[in-house]
């Protein structure tokens, strides 16, 4: 046995100096997936001890036996047999979830934390490829799979896939896996944010089977600006990728078509349609698509828009829209916790729509795939974004390449939703030559994947020089982006309600406006006067306020408020009134809706959409 281990360890350090994650599968929850949520064991390792001997060097990188790698699960063979752990006798975890939710003493807790789970492959079957893929792990994820580390994976709220075809067998296959979501001073986010930084495997875990040579990735959206042509590509990966056919029907639109790959796999395409029902809020219409390679099928359900900007408009499907939003954070109060289902989705897109809603901002990062798979079924246009957040490290490359990847990874699962039209690339950043940097290369990325959507950010805005009481957008990359979105909390952070009604804006860009946050924080069911900071009467009066200066400002296309729900965050300690919840929420985290929610309720069931 001892033997063995040795074995192991020489396996997994030289795989883990060769492999890493995969190619990024696309839907991979429309595929023949097996589900390997439920419960998992976990161990608690503040210091790593499962992770790095005394001398501080990784297990896995050491070719020594060491039976304390918690990736082993290492079991005493004898009586004298030392090993200083065991998973199947701690407590368990339900996977996908956060872990701070699930037990009070991980409410706040941050670093690393050990899951392990076994299970069984009864449908081996060789002619099969399978992958092992998570949702999402927040924020540092390690995986072992059956003694062998698989790779690592940074940033907690994109997917990622290992293959596991040759590791698999039919009994008692061990995956261990190492989340730590430690904050870094260097990471995306960074040190310091206003949302709770939930840890753990807080997306589904599957095993994904394809083909020998499968369909790896595909894009499939109408061709920029042109309301009558399918443009896209298939990418299949396997040995017989190659001058291989596949066929794209939409049988509904009498569409067949035949593809030849390249060499590299991959088939380009653009198909003239006629008579297409285009994707919009209130008529959400969805084709099946079906991609048939000589191995295997994928469906999907894809809508058919154009978005674009002219001048100071949004276009969607070349009509002028305005985007009645509302800003959501991941969070649930179903569960007090991450939102992770379908149910979850469906109960916070439910209130946007009970508000009036045609447009989701989803903050501050890659919400999970459920969000958006939701609102193109309810026909709710969303904002995207990539949790580049306030402070971080702008000359660090490690940390752009980290973004960037953030950006791929949300760009790539997401580019055939038709309800993403926008690709928010940073919020509230300071306005300095290496961030300028840092974003317009992010820009360049995003549109070099994706050249039919949007490009924002949530800018900041600032006092227009030698104006008084007179706002403006004084940011070089609002030159950068289509549309021109700012954050902006007058009658909060910055005077009273009131004050809204002295501020004039001049904005200079002939782009369309968004404004991407407003609102005042409130207690459910405190109620005084409106001058009484934390009441419902104060939060309402803000919106009343608000709304009116929006009114005014002229080029604005909408605007999504600063927020939908509760949510908790580390920053508010008010006691009595935050108890470590950020109160700017329209609904408390127990879901009871506050006098503002019927505001804004009133004001966009008023509001013209063009
Ligand atoms: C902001 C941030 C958001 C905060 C919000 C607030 O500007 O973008 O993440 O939660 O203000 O409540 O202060």
């Amino acid at each position: 046995m001892k033997h063995l281990y040795s074995t192991l360890l020489l396996l997994s350090f030289i795989s883990s100096t060769i492999s890493g994650q995969d190619n990024l599968i696309v839907n991979a929850y429309n595929r023949s997936t097996i589900s390997i949520d439920g419960e998992w064991h976990y161990i608690v390792d503040p210091y790593e001890n499962g992770y790095y001997n005394y001398r501080y060097e990784p297990f896995d990188q050491q070719p020594a036996p060491w039976a304390s790698a918690f990736f082993l699960n290492s079991k005493p063979q004898d009586s004298t047999d030392l090993i200083e752990y065991d998973f199947d006798k701690m407590p368990t975890l339900q996977v996908p979830g956060d872990w701070n939710s699930q037990s009070p003493e991980l409410l706040y807790y941050e670093g690393s934390l050990w899951y392990k789970k076994s299970f069984d492959y009864k449908q081996l079957n060789r002619t099969k490829r399978v992958h092992l893929y998570f949702g999402a792990a927040n924020y540092k994820a390690e995986v072992y799979f059956n003694g062998q580390k698989l790779g690592t994976h940074i940033g907690g709220f994109t997917p990622f896939n290992f293959e596991v075809t040759d590791l698999l067998k039919e009994k008692d296959n061990l995956l261990v896996v190492k989340v730590d979501n430690k904050r870094l001073k260097e990471g995306v986010p960074t040190l310091n944010t206003d949302w709770w930084n939930y840890g753990g495997l807080t997306r589904s875990v599957q095993l994904v089977e394809t083909a020998s040579t499968f369909i790896e990735d595909y894009s499939i959206q109408l061709k920029k600006g042109d309301l009558n042509t399918i443009k896209g590509y298939v990418q299949l990966n396997g040995e017989a990728k190659a001058q291989s056919k596949i066929t794209l029907d939409i049988s509904e639109l009498k569409v067949s078509t035949s593809l030849t790959t390249d060499t590299n796999g991959r088939a380009n395409f653009e198909i003239p349609i006629q008579n297409l029902k285009h994707w919009e809020p209130g008529n959400p219409y969805l084709y099946t698509v079906t991609l048939s390679a000589e191995e295997e099928k994928v469906v999907d359900q894809i809508g058919f828009r154009t978005i674009e900007t002219r001048g100071s408009q949004i276009l969607l499907n070349k009509k002028p829209i305005y985007l009645k939003g509302i800003s959501i954070h991941e969070e649930s109060p179903l569960r007090n916790g991450r939102a992770l289902t379908p149910e979850d989705a469906e109960q916070l897109l439910n209130w946007a729509l009970e508000l009036g809603c045609n447009y989701v901002r989803l903050a501050h990062y890659p919400h999970n795939e459920h969000m958006l798979r939701l609102a193109d079924k309810k026909g709710l246009m969303v904002w995207e974004e990539i949790p580049v957040y306030w402070t971080i490290l702008w000359k660090n490359e490690a940390t752009y390449l980290n973004a960037e990847n953030q950006l791929t990874e949300m760009i790539r699962r997401d580019k055939n939703r038709a309800s993403t039209i926008i690709w928010s690339m940073a919020n509230e950043t300071p306005n300095l030559p290496a961030r300028n940097i840092f974003l317009n290369k992010l820009a360049t990325k995003a549109k070099s994947l994706d050249d039919t959507r949007l490009i924002s950010a949530a800018l900041e805005q600032k006092d227009y020089p030698g104006i008084a009481n007179t706002r403006t957008i004084n940011d070089p990359f609002a030159d950068v982006v289509d549309v021109l979105s700012f954050n902006q909390y007058i009658g909060w952070y910055d005077g009273l309600p009131d004050k809204c009604s002295k501020i004039s804006w001049k904005i200079d860009q002939d782009k369309p406006i968004l404004i991407s946050e407003f609102g005042a924080g409130a207690k459910a069911g405190y109620y005084k006067d409106k001058h009484t900071r934390w009441t419902e009467e104060y939060q309402q009066h803000l919106y009343e306020e608000t709304l009116s200066m929006i009114d005014r400002i002229v080029k604005v296309q909408g605007f999504s408020p600063w927020i939908l729900v509760d949510f908790r965050s580390p920053r508010r300690v008010l006691p009595e009134i935050q108890d470590g919840w950020n109160r700017k929420g329209l609904l408390s985290e127990k879901g009871e809706k506050k006098e503002a929610f019927y505001t804004l309720q009133k004001y966009y069931n008023y509001k013209t959409t063009n």
